[in-house]
């Protein structure tokens, strides 16, 4: 039987998961990835995708696609700061000046080095999808300075520099998984979270949370991985597929970005979401620290100042 499997080019089903749902860029990025894949493999590659959360929170999914359960998945880089302190680096805060920046920068040498940094820890980077910038939300009031965060108890992911982030602003830090941010927020374990807009909309987290005030701490991106367990099986010629056809789903994805970030904005103004702009120096002043408290490593601090000098000098 297997010689017979062996011999014949049939299928091969690959599984994937992304916590978003269905519409969300990054899935549907994910599965133009897919599509790409299985029509240059002459439908010997396919992309079974499984969104919105089904398999579990990010961090479960994560250790399941290192362990080869599951075989490519999405996740933000938050949840990979613990296993492997490379991908700290494009988490700083205010490390980047705008989405500009962290495109330029991750397409480039230092991207890759981040990619290639997954490696020993059982998961291959293919490539970066965006994510935006994060943004304080909550439900009490307008946050101005870091001092109206004061007390505030804040939802994190899963990763001790977003705890420091927190931390430093004199707020509560409690990390939970995204798909608990909402019933967190009703239920005042929490007084507001952090993320892009269309992370605030589509968790409909916006319905609690009246205010988004435009802190843009974090413009750190997401990533699309394949477990390397599943990567060395491929042939030669089919990783450079793979690759190939991840790179190719990022010019996509970025489109996909850009409008459904203008589309949430037009949606959650109309839903009557308060926005309003912040003191940035004083919270970049303030979080500044934790770049010292994480950024320990030659590597990360040489990343940072390649990072730093493709900017506009202030980052
Ligand atoms: C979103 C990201 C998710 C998840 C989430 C979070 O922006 O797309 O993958 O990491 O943030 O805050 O948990």
């Amino acid at each position: 039987m297997a010689l017979l499997s062996g011999c014949m080019s049939q299928a091969d089903t690959l599984f994937g998961t992304d916590t978003h749902p269905a519409d969300y860029p990054t899935v549907r990025a994910f599965r133009h990835f897919g599509d790409l894949l299985e029509a240059r493999s002459d439908g010997r590659l396919r992309l079974n995708l499984f969104p919105g959360g089904q398999l579990g929170a990010e961090r479960d999914t994560l250790e399941i696609t290192i362990f080869g359960g599951l075989d490519f998945n999405r996740v933000n880089l938050a949840p990979l700061n613990s296993i492997e302190p490379m991908t700290l680096v494009p988490a700083l805060p205010f490390l980047f000046d705008d989405v500009a920046h962290m495109r330029r920068a991750l397409d480039g040498p230092v991207g890759a080095g981040i990619l290639a940094s997954l490696a020993p820890h059982g998961l291959v980077g293919l490539a970066f999808y965006d994510s935006g910038a994060r943004s304080f939300y909550n439900v009490r009031k307008a946050i101005q300075t870091p001092d109206d965060m004061r007390g505030m108890k804040i939802r994190v992911p899963n990763s001790d520099l977003y705890v420091g982030m927190i931390r430093a602003l004199g707020a509560d830090a409690t990390p939970m998984d995204i798909g608990e941010v909402y019933q967190g927020l009703v239920q005042g374990l929490v007084d507001g979270a952090e993320n892009n807009l269309p992370s605030f909309e589509t968790g409909r987290h916006f319905e609690v949370a009246r205010h988004f005030s435009e802190t843009a701490h974090v413009i750190g991106p997401e990533v699309l991985l394949m477990s390397k367990r599943r990567w060395d099986r491929l042939t030669a010629a089919d990783q450079s597929l793979v690759m190939a056809c991840a790179v190719e789903s990022v010019p996509y994805m970025r489109g996909l970005w850009d409008a459904r970030e203008a589309k949430a904005r037009a949606a959650l103004t109309a839903a009557g979401v308060q926005f309003n702009a912040v003191e940035r120096e004083g919270f970049r002043a303030q979080m500044r620290p934790v770049w010292d408290a994480f950024i320990t490593r030659a590597d990360q601090k040489q990343a940072v100042a390649e990072i730093m000098a493709m900017g506009s000098g202030n980052g």
